[in-house]
């Protein structure tokens, strides 16, 4: 199925749920059309604190992009992505975004109570395709 008949077929799915009020249903729904419209491949981890995710995942990507800690580090959902340009970008729960300069930018963020709903790391990469 080509990407154009699946983004028709998420539409028609979407306005249907949105006629029953599921916001949750919903914004699962557009978030698998963001993926479906970006052609990007998930992997997701999920573990306890500390187990080593971050860990693990810098030395799949051959790179130290997420910080790792003995102490509770990645306190929301991280997407890391390979992108043409570096960035990071803080996704906010009434759908703003912003770009943020550097890791202390996050940290603060988070310190300051934003409700900060994951935060999204792009990197250019030489192993990987884009998204
Ligand atoms: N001994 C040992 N230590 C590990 C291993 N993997 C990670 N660590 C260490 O465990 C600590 C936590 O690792 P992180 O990668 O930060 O864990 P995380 O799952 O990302 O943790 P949160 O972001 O807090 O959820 C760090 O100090 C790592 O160096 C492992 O395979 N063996
Ligand atoms: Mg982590």
């Amino acid at each position: 199925m080509s990407n154009t008949e699946q983004l028709d077929i998420l539409y028609k799915l979407k306005k249907e749920v949105e006629k029953s009020k599921n916001g949750r249903l919903v914004h699962i729904i557009n978030q698998v059309i963001k993926k479906v419209f970006l052609e990007q491949y998930t992997a997701t981890f999920v573990g306890h604190f500390s187990a080593g995710k971050s860990t693990l995942i810098n030395l799949l990507l051959e790179e130290s992009i997420l910080p790792s800690s003995p102490v509770p580090t990645t306190s929301n959902t991280a997407i890391v992505s390979v992108a043409d340009q570096p960035g990071i970008i803080a996704n906010l729960s009434n759908q703003q975004y912003t770009l943020l300069n550097n890791y202390d930018d996050v940290k603060k963020m988070n310190r300051e109570n934003f409700d900060v709903e994951s935060v999204e790391i792009k990197f250019p990469s030489g192993k990987f395709r884009k998204g």
